[in-house]
């Protein structure tokens, strides 16, 4: 599974670890081979192009973290885009709550279907569940009589019809799995050499008699990003809702699972890599990432880096406050972290509890948006010392923002008002326990400076700039 791939992604990372300092040229080499790796394991041409674009922009402008190499961090912005790629995060089955949940499995003659859908019954058995096999294949005489083999072998019913079209044989399954009380009823249907009317029209039948939960397309990997197309077609007919990778363990090279979800949008949910019946797992993009990449220690080591960076930022964020040091610019940092964690309503939303109180409560993130360009149109002196502004500064700040000079009155009071609370509560000891001592101790020197800076790669922000304007201009260029 992805042996060659990994082997040629090593090759490539083992070059950018062993340098110290990685220059643009470098950077640019690296992503050729990068290129030529994903081009040679077949992942489709599209999804090359924007993952080689994606991983080159964040590599520019990529940020010193002390004791990380400027290598591996490459790795780990060459890992974090592969785990978008795979999906992100893992997809699970949507299991029904009221009812058997029906699981529909389609895809090409010998893509796997018959032997997944013994391969699930017997790991959701495992789990506890009680699934139901369905024999839905009256195009091969021997798939029935295939899938009752299965299901001896694993201890799992399966339902057959004589003679029955395929959606009486789906449709009678669902009153079966009510006698059986299965609570996961797994359709085998029939598969074609191509995609044709016929098959697609008795799968979209089968489809509208038994109300499947998850329609999940069976890949073949060894078919490469040929892949892509079939799961296209499949998904113009039927509202698939994942797919499951079968044969892994017979290709080398990927280019079906790394193709399939950016393409197409359907998430993987498992993956077999065997004919032996409990040959199958979920799909866990980090997981397959770090297997892919087999730099499973490099990207830790940048992840607990970038989480010290993250608490120190904190820490150094506590010191100000505790020191009535807090100013607009720190302000400005707060109000961008917060909003890059997504629309303020939606995430307070999530809060136990808090979610029913604010149905209804109208929280407008164009608030933000307004706090966040009135700070921006003031220099840095004027956000570090808001004491400055007068009545000049006041109306050059509201014309730079689109704003009236009331709006920058308004935005003071309340900063003023913030600081004065945030001071009592200082007085009152808040930041003035073991925390901020350890603050102020943990933030060893220079790392405080390279947060500030926002330094980059390359060792200057300016240069990281010009080098990421450089390749928007080529890009432009290009199309
Ligand atoms: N090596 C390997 N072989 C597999 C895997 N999954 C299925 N196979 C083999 O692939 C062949 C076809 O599998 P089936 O499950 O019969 O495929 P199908 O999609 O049901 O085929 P039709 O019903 O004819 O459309 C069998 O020989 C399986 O043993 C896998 O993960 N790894
Ligand atoms: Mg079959």
């Amino acid at each position: 599974m992805f042996e060659s791939i990994t082997e040629s992604l090593n090759k490539v990372f083992r070059s950018v670890l062993g340098k110290a300092r990685l220059s643009e040229e470098n950077v640019a080499e690296a992503m050729r081979e990068v290129r030529t790796a994903l081009l040679e394991a077949d992942v489709n041409n599209r999804v090359v192009n924007s993952f080689v674009d994606r991983v080159g922009e964040f590599a520019l402008g990529m940020e010193i973290i002390p004791g990380v190499s400027p290598g591996q961090l490459f790795v780990k912005v060459v890992y974090d885009e592969l785990v978008k790629l795979l999906g992100g995060e893992t997809s699970v089955i949507d299991w029904d709550v009221s009812r058997p949940t029906v699981i529909m499995l389609c895809g090409l003659q010998g893509s796997g279907k018959t032997t997944t859908a013994g391969k699930l019954a017997l790991r959701w058995r495992k789990d506890g569940k009680k699934p139901l096999l369905v024999a839905a294949d009256v195009q091969r005489p021997a798939a029935i009589e295939q899938l009752k083999v299965i299901g001896g072998q694993i201890g799992v019913p399966v339902f057959t019809q004589a003679g029955a079209s395929p959606v009486e044989i789906c449709r009678n399954s669902l009153n079966a799995a009510k006698l059986h009380e299965a609570d996961a009823v797994i359709l085998d249907t029939a598969g074609r050499l191509h995609v044709d009317e016929v098959l697609m029209d008795e799968l979209d039948a089968v489809r509208k008699a038994a109300v499947p939960k998850e329609i999940l397309f069976v890949c073949d990997a060894m078919i490469g990003q040929s892949a892509v197309d079939t799961a296209r077609e499949f998904k113009r007919r039927l509202p698939l809702t994942g797919a499951a990778m079968t044969k892994m363990d017979s290709d080398a090279r990927g280019g079906a699972a790394l193709s399939l979800r950016e393409s197409t949008g359907v998430p993987i949910k498992f993956v077999a890599a065997g004919e032996k019946l409990d040959a199958i797992e979920e799909f866990h993009p980090d997981r397959m990432a770090s297997r892919i990449l087999g730099m499973g220690d490099v990207v830790s080591l940048v992840e607990r880096a970038q989480k010290v960076i993250d608490e120190k930022e904190a820490m150094a964020m506590q010191v100000k406050l505790a020191r009535n040091e807090f100013n607009l610019e720190d302000f400005l940092n707060q109000l961008g972290q917060i909003r890059k964690m997504g629309a303020i309503k939606d995430l307070l939303m999530m809060i136990p509890g808090l979610g029913a109180q604010l149905k209804g409560v109208d929280i407008d993130d164009a608030q933000f948006k307004r706090i966040e360009s009135i700070i921006q149109s003031m220099t840095l002196e004027e956000r570090r010392n808001p004491g400055i502004i007068d009545t000049k500064r006041r109306a050059r700040i509201a014309k730079g923002s689109g704003k009236q000079p009331k709006d920058v009155i308004e935005l003071l009071k309340q900063f003023q008002e913030m600081r004065k609370i945030t001071g009592r509560m200082s007085r009152l000891g808040v930041f003035s326990g073991a925390g901020s001592q350890q603050a102020i101790e943990a933030l060893s020197p220079g790392a405080l400076d390279s947060i500030a800076s926002g330094r980059t790669l390359y060792g200057s922000k300016k240069k990281g700039t010009k080098a990421q304007k450089k390749k928007k201009d080529r890009k432009k260029k290009r199309r």
